[in-house]
């Protein structure tokens, strides 16, 4: 039975179902009778199934779904119970934290952000919960945990906007709202209020990973599909079928721009500018009002920005 499909492979074959390798030591057993989708092994792998689920990813899908469910209530609510406005106006519906006035309290009333405290602790279990799995599971297979540490970058992030930073600064009011486009309004705000963030230098760092990793990605997609016809996307293959794909692949890179990274160093390329992107965000977000109140008066005293909004910065000497 092939292995490796990608989109390119046509044919998708219809045999008993692969239950995967053994785990390590003890654990649950995978559940679920797993299935063939024609559509999916278009983009993927046509097997769907079996799952494992373990106590840790139960708990943390039930911690999920009272979260959501206190979320949409509240949404709910807040448009009369009327089915039609909660599916019409649901982008722009909220659950906001608690106002200032009740700074750090431990459940201030419910409909002054006790349910917004409620529903951030189930959703922050949640994804703790999720990593754990992520990592149980790695350990479990004997493989590396790098798929849990890219995770914990973004649950930083995650934890300086909603948690430490608002401890920080001593009010659950600095939190994150639920909501679509509420979210988006407080991430505008929370730039207005401090003075420009396109002038917090980890903004710029965590901008030029983001972008980083949009382009890398796209090389190393573009180039591994450009030598699937040398069995390119066959990555284990390569390692004993020297002389093919892997090889053309590096020397495209080495002709068009004098340089290239190995079929090892390209996804740790890949690994450490998605990883940077939250890693770096959050320190700028948990040093904004903290360390730093106004960023561009901060740019100002530092000479890379002049007090008049449309002049540069004198040239040093
Ligand atoms: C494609 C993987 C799949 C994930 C998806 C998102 C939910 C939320 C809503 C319960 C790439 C699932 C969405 C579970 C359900 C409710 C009310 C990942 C992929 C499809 N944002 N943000 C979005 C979150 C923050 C910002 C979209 C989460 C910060 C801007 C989606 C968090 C700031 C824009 C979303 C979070 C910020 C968005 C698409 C958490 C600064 C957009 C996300 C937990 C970092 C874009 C209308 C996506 C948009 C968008 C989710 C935090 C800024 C709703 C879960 C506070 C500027 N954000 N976001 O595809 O279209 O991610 O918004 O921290 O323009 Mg956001
Ligand atoms: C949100 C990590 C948490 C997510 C987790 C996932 C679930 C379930 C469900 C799969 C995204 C939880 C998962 C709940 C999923 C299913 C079904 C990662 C998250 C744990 N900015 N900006 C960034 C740009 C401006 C602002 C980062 C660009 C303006 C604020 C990024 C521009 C103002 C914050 C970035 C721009 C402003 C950011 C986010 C351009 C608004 C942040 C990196 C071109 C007017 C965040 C230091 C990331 C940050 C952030 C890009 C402009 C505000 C690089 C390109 C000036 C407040 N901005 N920004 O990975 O870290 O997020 O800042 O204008 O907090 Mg910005």
């Amino acid at each position: 039975m092939p292995r490796y499909q990608n989109i390119f492979t046509q044919i998708q074959v219809r045999t008993a179902p692969e239950m995967g390798v053994a785990p390590l030591s003890r654990s649950y057993p995978r559940t679920g009778q797993p299935f063939f989708f024609y559509l999916m092994g278009k983009i993927g792998a046509a097997q769907i199934g079996p799952i494992y689920l373990g106590s840790l990813g139960i708990a943390s899908l039930f911690c999920g779904f009272i979260a959501i469910e206190i979320i949409g209530l509240n949404m709910w609510a807040s448009v009369g119970w009327d089915p039609i406005k909660f599916v019409c106006h649901l982008p722009w519906l909220s659950l906001a934290p608690p106002p200032p006035k009740y700074g750090l309290m431990i459940l201030p009333p419910l409909q002054e952000g006790g349910w917004w405290q409620i529903a951030g602790f189930f959703l922050t279990t949640s994804i703790l919960l999720w990593w754990v799995r992520t990592y149980r599971r790695a350990v479990q297979l004997g493989l590396g945990t790098h798929v849990a540490w890219a995770f914990a970058s973004a649950i930083w992030l995650f934890l300086v906007l909603g948690f430490i930073r608002p401890i920080m600064i001593g009010s659950w009011s600095e939190a994150v709202p639920f909501g679509i486009f509420p979210h988006l309004d407080w991430t505008n705000n929370f730039s207005l209020l401090h003075g420009n963030l396109f002038y917090n230098p980890f903004h710029c760092l965590s901008i030029a990973f983001l972008y980083g990793s949009a382009l890398l990605f796209a090389m190393h997609g573009a180039t591994i599909l450009s030598v699937t016809r040398y069995g390119g996307d066959r990555e284990l293959d390569q390692i004993t079928d020297r002389g093919t794909a892997a090889e053309r692949a590096a020397l495209f890179w080495r002709w068009t721009m004098g340089f290239n990274a190995s079929m090892e160093s390209i996804h740790r390329w890949a690994w450490w500018f998605a990883v940077l992107t939250p890693l770096v965000g959050g320190i700028g977000i948990l040093l904004t009002g903290t360390v730093v109140d106004q960023w561009r008066d901060w740019a100002v005293l530092h000479h890379y920005a002049v007090p008049d909004q449309y002049a540069a910065p004198p040239l040093p000497g």
